[in-house]
């Protein structure tokens, strides 16, 4: 039975008279109705986010906001499996995905930003000054005030945590707009916040689209004082312009055309493996993918062989089958959008190792959103399939023969997110990653995160930086005191 999947506004679930339909990408089935907020119901979201901020959560101290983040992380375990299925139901990603990363880094990301949750800490100078009675000079952090929240659907719960979490411990209070495709884990998220007592107003839920709808009301919204958002680069465009005209405070995670490298003195099977699972971790759906992998010309055709027997290996499938590696694209829409990108390598020239159409199951799946896991090689530098993001299960190899040669290839592009490089000449490394333009570079491992670290990108993948200490910088406000003695 189909459920309603409401809005959460000042400490209450509404519905509202205009809906859309969740559908489970699995098969095409209905999985609830989603209540869209419009223009009215962000206003009030925002009004009760604003009013929050002088009630207690205003005057919070570091600790009691880290009990409150602590307790929201408990509630999510406590409910872990409504959690798992919800974002399955949306997505179709596998259960051992969702078992182990999606959920299970939300809680770390609650409890993560819990630890760094701080009172109204100060720094201190004493300054020297012309007539010599000197004056003190102290800093305090506040909070940024209303914080929009708008996330994308390819890791619903983990992107909306990862910004939720800092933006609450450093006192904020937040309007969240998830993506319109994932809105379930979002909804129980907003339970959970209830169960746990989190005050009317401090965490609003909103649900709706992205352009002349909710997530353009909210970002242009003049009493919000900050927007993070997570998205394409062109949403983060369309974002800033409506963010402009009261000069509102951003943080973006925008898309990524991400190029590994593998050198002839890489670990073959290390390489290979590391290559399998971020070429086609997630259905392709992870902005750090690497769609771009360049192989060193001497190990080129082996490479190219082990890793079209690897995709045409992997277990495409239910997604509650444990034994599932990979499940389907996000909707029918994106799966238009890859399967153009398919048909546009082939007129663009490639050859289609392995790949490249839609897999059959002769039941219900084929009403879903499947596509098969696709490997191009042959394309030109400049091909579109090359430069532009596809977001799907597809990478691009080509060769290359000499290390300066492919740090040029790598950085032909317009964006720069991430990068991963396979080698075992650890001089090599270093000398290679520092001249990678990504925000992040990974050696001999892909995804490997730790939460203190900056994540973000150059370029066309984003602006600023968040996780550890650059999270709670962006999230709070230094205000600066001059005490003349
Ligand atoms: P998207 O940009 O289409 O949507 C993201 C969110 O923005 C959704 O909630 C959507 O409703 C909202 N939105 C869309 N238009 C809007 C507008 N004009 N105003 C306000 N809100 C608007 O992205 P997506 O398709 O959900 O996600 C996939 C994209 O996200 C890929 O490009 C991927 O690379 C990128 N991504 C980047 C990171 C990162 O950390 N850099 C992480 C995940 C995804
Ligand atoms: O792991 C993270 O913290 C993070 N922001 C991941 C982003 C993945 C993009 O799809």
């Amino acid at each position: 039975m189909p459920h309603d999947i409401r809005n959460y506004i000042d400490g209450r679930f509404e519905t509202s008279g205009n809906t859309f339909d969740d559908i489970n990408p699995v098969d095409g089935s209905l999985v609830g109705r989603v209540h869209v907020a419009g223009q009215d119901m962000v206003n009030r979201a925002v009004a009760a986010a604003r009013a929050a901020l002088s009630g207690p959560w205003g005057r919070s101290s570091g600790a009691e906001r880290a009990a409150s983040l602590h307790k929201v992380a408990d509630g999510i375990e406590a409910r872990f499996d409504e959690f798992v299925a919800a974002e399955i139901a949306d997505t179709g990603k596998p259960l051992a995905q969702a078992n182990t990363l999606d959920i299970p880094r939300a809680i770390s990301n609650l409890r993560f930003f819990a630890g760094l949750a701080h009172g109204r800490s100060s720094e201190l100078f004493a300054t020297d000054t012309a007539d010599g009675a000197g004056a003190i000079n102290y800093t305090v952090q506040k909070p940024l005030g209303v914080v929009a929240v708008i996330s994308p659907w390819n890791l619903p719960l983990l992107l909306l945590t990862w910004k939720l979490g800092p933006a609450l411990a450093a006192g904020n209070t937040v309007v969240a707009k998830p993506s319109e495709e994932t809105p379930g884990s979002a909804t129980l998220l907003a339970e959970v916040m209830h169960e746990a007592g989190v005050p009317p107003g401090v965490f609003n839920l909103v649900h709706g689209f992205g352009a002349g709808s909710t997530g353009e009301f909210l970002c242009a919204h003049e009493d919000v004082d900050a927007i993070t958002f997570t998205g394409e680069s062109a949403t983060g465009s369309a974002i800033m312009r409506a963010a402009a005209a009261n000069v509102k405070a951003l943080s973006f995670e925008l898309g990524g055309k991400n190029p590994a490298i593998v050198f002839d003195d890489a670990d073959f099977a290390r390489a290979l493996d590391g290559t399998v699972r971020s070429v086609f971790s997630n259905c392709g759906q992870v902005c750090l993918c690497s769609e771009r992998v360049y192989v060193h010309e001497s190990l080129f055709d082996q490479f190219v062989a082990a890793l079209k027997s690897r995709a045409e290996a992997l277990r495409i499938g239910w997604p509650a089958d444990a034994q599932t590696e990979m499940g389907p694209l996000v909707s029918r829409g994106h799966r238009d959008k890859v399967l153009g990108y398919y048909a546009l390598a082939r007129a663009e020239g490639a050859t289609v190792v392995t790949g490249g159409g839609v897999p059959e199951f002769g039941d219900r799946r084929d009403n879903g959103a499947w596509v098969q896991p696709t490997i191009l090689t042959g394309l030109p530098e400049s091909a579109r399939c090359v430069r532009e993001e596809i977001f799907g299960p597809v990478c691009h190899v080509a060769p290359f023969a000499t290390e300066d040669q492919v740090i040029a290839m790598a950085n032909d592009s317009a964006y720069g997110l991430a990068a991963a490089i396979w080698t075992e000449d650890m001089a090599r490394a270093h000398r290679v990653a520092q001249q990678i333009e990504a925000g992040i570079v990974w050696v001999n491992c892909w995804y490997l995160r730790d939460l203190r670290t900056p994540f973000g990108g150059v370029k066309l993948s984003g602006v600023g930086r968040e996780g550890g200490q650059y999270s709670m910088n962006f999230y709070s406000e230094p205000s600066n005191i001059c005490i003349k003695l």
